[in-house]
């Protein structure tokens, strides 16, 4: 059954591969799974049909069959489960993968959109010029200390998982501060994710709305 997935219909960033549905077409390209995208806008992600998919009203969701699912580290695990390609065999590598994808999330991601809602949304603020630097530094010791875990590895243990999709996902949204220019294999870890023809395709096919969007 072909799963359908909800999207903006306009995006802040024209879609330029930032908002959240970026990872589940990512996963689902890496795996080879066709699916279907419902664009909604910002009215309706906070209508009753919506809401009952997602409780918060945003994007990502995952509608299959009989099971829809919100929450894009969610959906990514579960396209990860069942089917082979993002999550290796031997037991111990899987749970490892697993355990970047949690870092990711709830380690990683968090002080990056921190810093891309003090960029976008507090600038105007009186208070915005002392926080920004205590917001940067969040970011940047996790930098450093993934910079440092990561080395001179391609990816994050042996071949590209769901680990390496979430983290890349989560540091995408640094790239715009200039901070992660400061951490060369860390640039270079996302520039080789972003080459991935899986990721490219999922890039294009969130682009196109909005190119699209605009001819009309
Ligand atoms: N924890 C949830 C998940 O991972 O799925 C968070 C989902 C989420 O934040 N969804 C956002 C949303 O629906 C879109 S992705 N927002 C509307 C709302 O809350 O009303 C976040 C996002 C949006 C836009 C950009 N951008 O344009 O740069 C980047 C990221």
């Amino acid at each position: 059954m072909t799963p359908t997935i909800t999207a903006f219909e306009r995006s802040p960033d024209g879609g330029k591969g930032l908002a959240r549905d970026m990872r589940v077409r990512w996963a689902l390209e890496e795996v080879g799974q066709p699916y279907d995208v419902r664009l909604l806008s910002f009215k309706a992600m906070k209508e009753p049909a919506h809401l009952a998919l997602h409780p918060f009203g945003q994007i990502p969701t995952y509608e299959e069959g009989d099971l829809a699912l919100f929450e894009s580290g969610a959906i990514v695990f579960h396209i990860a489960e069942r089917h082979a390609g993002l999550l290796p065999d031997d037991a111990n590598a899987r749970a490892r993968a697993i355990t970047w994808m949690f870092a990711a999330l709830s380690t990683m991601e968090p002080p990056i959109v921190d810093l891309a809602f003090a960029r976008l949304l507090e600038r105007d603020e009186a208070w915005y010029e002392q926080r920004l630097p205590v917001v940067e530094e969040r970011v940047r010791k996790r930098l450093g200390e993934f910079s440092a875990r990561l080395g001179g590895a391609d990816w994050l243990d042996g071949p590209f998982s769901a680990g390496d999709l979430m983290m890349v996902s989560a540091l995408l949204r640094v790239k715009a501060s200039g901070l992660l220019d400061q951490y060369p294999n860390l640039s270079a870890y996302v520039a080789r994710a972003e080459a991935r023809p899986a990721y490219r395709r999922a890039f294009e096919a969130q682009l196109a709305v909005f190119t699209a969007a605009s001819r009309t």
